[in-house]
């Protein structure tokens, strides 16, 4: 990468407080050197704890979705408010497995884009590819449109708050990664569709990051790319060995 890369774990649905407290308590130590950003993205019932456990280190804590509503009879739902009062500074936007199996479209993603900025939160915003869209050719068309739509309305001056998470969705938990020209490739075009949506600063400044199977192995290949800035890390953000094998490849 030419920029400054983050790496960022998103746990999922994984870990009770004491193993949250625990993997974070063995991470701590091992990128505390990092030169690049390290955030985890951790359940709501683990922020607390997280931001605890974190408290004067260089790991930021994110949370893996939020509503687009400020407050109001969405039961089950968290607002981005309630996020940054609790001092949590990232959440995951627009996950595949949000896509996929809790009705997210880009319109919603948008919406909590736009949502999540202006409490101040720093988003990861997920786009990617389905199998199909890749053995159709419309890779390109379609993650330029998961783009564009989801940054519908954000200007210029509230991109500085987002990240883009390129993640095809073929190789999410299916222990298949993209290769790293694959990977690259891809990113290269979302940087480009920033450029055409901003300027070519704009685009040059973007934080792409790889997503789906990246591990302690591959990460290193990955982030050499000139347009991957880091990783969104599913599995390997579990074991703090592996993470933070991952953090040192892109420091
Ligand atoms: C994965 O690597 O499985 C991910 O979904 C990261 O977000």
């Amino acid at each position: 990468t030419l920029r400054k890369a983050v790496i960022a774990g998103n746990w999922k649905m994984n870990k009770n407080r004491a193993e949250a407290k625990a993997l974070i308590t063995d991470l701590k130590p091992l990128v505390a050197d990092a030169s690049c950003d390290v955030v985890i993205c951790v359940p709501y019932t683990n922020l607390e704890t997280a931001l605890a456990a974190t408290e004067g280190t260089n790991i930021k804590v994110g949370a893996e979705n939020c509503h687009f509503e400020k407050s109001g009879a969405f039961t089950g739902e968290i607002s981005a408010d309630m996020l940054t009062e609790m001092g949590v500074e990232y959440v995951i936007i627009g996950h595949s497995e949000r896509r996929q199996y809790f009705g997210e479209t880009d319109v919603t993603v948008n919406k909590r884009t736009k949502a999540a900025i202006a409490a101040g939160l720093n988003v990861i915003l997920c786009v990617g590819e389905m199998l199909e869209d890749r053995e159709n050719g419309i890779t390109a068309e379609l993650v330029a449109m998961q783009t564009k739509i989801a940054l519908k309305d954000v200007s210029k001056e509230e991109l500085k708050q987002v990240i883009i998470a390129y993640e095809p969705v073929w190789a999410i938990g299916t222990g298949k990664t993209a290769t790293a020209e694959q990977a690259n490739e891809v990113c290269a075009i979302i940087r480009s569709v920033i450029a055409q949506m901003y300027d070519q600063a704009a685009a040059d400044a973007m934080t792409i990051q790889y997503g789906g199977s990246m591990n302690a192995k591959n990460a290193e290949e990955l982030v050499a790319q000139p347009d991957v800035d880091g990783g969104l890390i599913g599995g390997a953000a579990l074991k703090a060995e592996d993470f933070s094998v991952i953090v040192k490849a892109a420091s």
